[in-house]
Formats: structure tokens, C-alpha cells, sequence
């Protein structure tokens, strides 16, 4: 996630009011906008109109795992809880689809979309396009590219985990339970997604202070429970002394469980697995000592976000990103969470 902190907060209210005189075109402001307006004069990022109740898009980019079901119901339980009205699409994996569902929201003059985008860059088109049709749009779980789109301009912010800090923890737990010694092999999430890029980065930069810490190899395996299986499988082949695998979630990891006890190995024995996100099948796996560590992303976004639409509503100056606190879960603490996981 690249975050320009460079400037001085005022710089782009400075810079927004100076176009305006230039433009003589803007209009008023207020009602969350923070800089300056667009050529519609609905601001930039748009305002919201203060309603009682909203008509809420809900873009999520794919259903296939336990974490987004969790994340979807934990959306329309808040919308239900709030009396707002849902426009739910799922993009099924497809970052076309999800540029053509939010579309199809800004047909439906939806009043403000919430985005969960399957990359960084495929949803940026779809995301200037809102703000062009006036309708606010908030990140929620996977940001965009800042250099293509930028929180408080053209979207209104990012809520969501800090994935470096997830990757750095997960590699802290591994150095410290390998006496800093390990051979990994890494299977990273959907390739250009955000929490796969930062996973990467915090865990490899991570692992580098421990001189003992060698990765053999790295591949995408699509945050997917039978891709991690299949690449894993692959990989254990061309590197039989494994002893570590990192998993950007939980879903590759159970594939990974799979695809080494396939292969007459003992996770947990002779390979140490780990990975993020707190779903009940990695607890469990924690529990029976399969696996070592998971490092929670909560996927319950639906207060958050219903929370972030009001403050937005009364023109409370929001963070560029509202980041999400997780806990981590092991051996010592799984058995209590299992109830809360997903
Ligand atoms: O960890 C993973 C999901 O974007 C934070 O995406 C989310 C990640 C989550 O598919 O399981």
C-alpha cells in the first residue's frame, strides 16, 4: 500500500480551493468532502446526501470461501440491522464482472458502494466511474493502487487489516518456533490482489533478519483451498526438504495440509504450516497440532463500514485508510475462539 504522507494534510484542500478560483465551477462543499469538488460540483470524493435510509451496493469479488461468506453476512446483517436496502452482487472471481456489477450499480443510482476489489488495479476504472456519476465509494478489505486512485479524492477511504503487519507477525511466530531456522516454501494470494502483495512483503522482508530463514520457492495459489493443494503438491516435488509453509490464508493452508499428507509427509511434525486469517478449519487444525499459527484478518466488516457511511454522512473528516485490528490465534488460545471463527 503505498501512502503519500509527504504532503502537508491542508496541501490538497489548498490545491482543490485554487482550482476552484481557476475553474470558477465548483460548488458548495460539505456533507464529507474534503477535496475540493469535480466538474458535476458533487465533490471529490462525491457527498452523500443525508437520507435516514440507504440504498447500499455491496460489490464482493467471489463467494468461494468461508471468509467472504462471513464477510457477506456480516455486510446484510448490519444493512438489516440499520433498515438500509442491500444491492448485493458477487463478481464470482472476475475482476471484468466486478467492474460490470459496480456499473450496474451506478445504473441502479445506488446512494453510496461499498467495494471489497479483487485487485489493485482492475477495479480502479469502475471506481473513477462512480465517482464521475457523483455516488461515494468505500474500500472495504483489498485497497486499489494509490498511484491510479487516492483515498479522500476519488474514493472516500480504505477500511481494512494492516497485511504487512499480518505477514511480519506470522514470519516473527515462525523464526521464534524454528530457532530461526527454516526452509519455506510461500503460496501466495490471487496475484495483484493487496493483501497478497503485502503478505509477501512483510513476511519476506521479515524472514531476511534471520539468516537461518531460506525460501525455496514462492507461487500464487489464488487464495484457494484446492489451488494450494495443487501447487503445493507441485512444489513438494521440486523441494522435498521443505520444513515451513506460509500461506497467505487459511484456505491454502488446509490445501497445503491436504497435499503433504498426500505425500506421506506429517504436518505440524516435520513441516510447520502457518497462515492468516482465523477460519474455523485452520483453529481446528490448530487444535489437532497440524498447524501452527493463524494470524487473524477479521472478515466482519458490516458495523465498520455502516459506522463509516454515517460519520461520512455528517461530514467527519475520515482517515485515508481505517485500519482493522486482529488478533492471532495458536495453540494456547484456539480452543476459545473456535466458537467466533467462521
Ligand atoms: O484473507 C482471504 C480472502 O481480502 C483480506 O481475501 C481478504 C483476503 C482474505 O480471499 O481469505
Amino acid at each position: 500500500m503505498k501512502r503519500n504522507t509527504s504532503l502537508h494534510p491542508s496541501m490538497p484542500i489548498v490545491i482543490g480551493m485554487l482550482v476552484c478560483v481557476m475553474l470558477a465551477a465548483c460548488g458548495g462543499s460539505g456533507g464529507g468532502s474534503t477535496g475540493g469538488t469535480t466538474a458535476s460540483g458533487c465533490g471529490s470524493p462525491p457527498q452523500l446526501a443525508k437520507k435516514d435510509h440507504y440504498k447500499v451496493g455491496f460489490s464482493q469479488n467471489a463467494s468461494n470461501n468461508p471468509w467472504r461468506l462471513a464477510e457477506t453476512a456480516s455486510i446484510k446483517a448490519e444493512a438489516d440491522k440499520r433498515g438500509d436496502t442491500l444491492v448485493y452482487a458477487d463478481a464470482a472471481n472476475s475482476g471484468d464482472k466486478q467492474v460490470s456489477d459496480v456499473q450496474s450499480m451506478i445504473a441502479q443510482k445506488v446512494d453510496v458502494i461499498l467495494l471489497a476489489p479483487i485487485t489493485e488495479k482492475a477495479l480502479v476504472p469502475a471506481v473513477l466511474q462512480a465517482k464521475t456519476a457523483c455516488i461515494p465509494v468505500i474500500l472495504i478489505d483489498r485497497d486499489v493502487d494509490h498511484t491510479l486512485a487516492q483515498p479522500n479524492k476519488d474514493y472516500v477511504t480504505f477500511i481494512g487489516s494492516d497485511f504487512v503487519q499480518q505477514g511480519k507477525r506470522v514470519a516473527d511466530w515462525l523464526i521464534q518456533n524454528t530457532g530461526g531456522k527454516a526452509k519455506i516454501i510461500e503460496l501466495e494470494g490471487t496475484t495483484g490482489a493487496s493483501p497478497a502483495i503485502n503478505r509477501k512483503k512483510g513476511f519476506d522482508d521479515e524472514i531476511k533478519t534471520a539468516s537461518g530463514m531460506v525460501l525455496l520457492a514462492s507461487q500464487d495459489g489464488d487464495f484457494n483451498r484446492d489451488t494450494g493443494r495443487k501447487v503445493m503438491a507441485t512444489l513438494l516435488q521440486a523441494h522435498p526438504d521443505v520444513t515451513a509453509v506460509y500461506a497467505h490464508n487459511d484456505e491454502m493452508a488446509i490445501g497445503a495440509i491436504t497435499a503433504l499428507k498426500a505425500a506421506g509427509r506429517h504436518p505440524g511434525k516435520d513441516v510447520i504450516v502457518v497462515s492468516i486469517d482465523g477460519e474455523k478449519d485452520a483453529l481446528n487444525a490448530i487444535i489437532n497440532g497440524e498447524e501452527g499459527i493463524s494470524v487473524q484478518s477479521s472478515p466482519f466488516f458490516g458495523p465498520v463500514s455502516f459506522d463509516t457511511i454515517d460519520k461520512y454522512k455528517a461530514g467527519t473528516k475520515l482517515p485515508d485508510w481505517i485500519v482493522v485490528q486482529d488478533m492471532q490465534f495458536t495453540k494456547d488460545n484456539a480452543p476459545q475462539n473456535l466458537a467466533n471463527s467462521f
